[in-house]
């Protein structure tokens, strides 16, 4: 199975276990711990042993599960635009967040992301997607960043690298849902290759 993926031009880049010398977990028996053991922190194992060592996504709150979709934080890094991370607040997503956690501190100037629920064009018209979303690096505010209302991946790099163990954006604004609130994010990648690969 590959190891880290990221979205490129559109389309799902992993590198290889080769290269990169680690198993991914899609774990779901991680990911339902860590939500039993503390439910203000929801989180899935994107990576857990390699050369950027153990990551993990975590969200603020998770749509519950409905008609068989989940919506947890393993949905954004599947390399599948119609499966997504929801939010579960009652409001159209603003102040919650995703974020990276890193076992030590990388340096990062840039994420793609597949902001809204791409499954089709109606479902990401009828669900809310990010606007302006704010940047943070362990915890201390960087920049806000307006992202575009499209289906297509967009690319953002930051003013400058910053370095960080846990990487979060948080929904500032939204782009309304025609019929809901809920606030979806299909992918969500951070470029760990551009500063720290050797
Ligand atoms: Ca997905």
């Amino acid at each position: 199975m590959a190891s880290l993926c990221r979205l490129h031009g559109g389309a799902v880049r992993c590198l290889s276990i080769a290269a990169f010398g680690a198993a991914i977990a899609f774990a779901l028996g991680s990911y339902a711990t860590a939500q039993q053991n503390d439910p203000d922190r929801k989180c899935a194992v994107l990576v857990f042993e390699g050369q950027f060592g153990h990551i993990e996504v975590c969200v603020s709150s998770i749509l519950p599960a409905q008609k068989g979709n989940r919506y947890g934080p393993e949905q954004v890094f599947d390399g599948d635009p119609a499966t997504a991370w929801v939010e579960g607040a009652p409001e159209d997503g603003r102040g919650q967040w995703i974020e990276y956690l890193f076992e030590w501190p990388m340096r990062l100037q840039s994420f793609e992301i597949l902001a809204g629920y791409a499954k089709s064009r109606k479902a990401h018209q009828n669900n809310a997607r990010p606007k302006d979303v704010r940047v943070f690096a362990d915890g201390e505010f960087i920049e806000t960043i307006r992202l575009e209302d499209t289906m297509s991946v967009q690319r953002v790099t930051l003013s400058e690298p910053v370095e960080a163990e846990f990487f979060r954006l948080e929904i500032a604004s939204s782009y309304r849902g025609n019929k809901w609130q809920d606030l979806a994010v299909s992918e969500f990648y951070v470029d760990l290759e551009e500063l720290n690969y050797q």
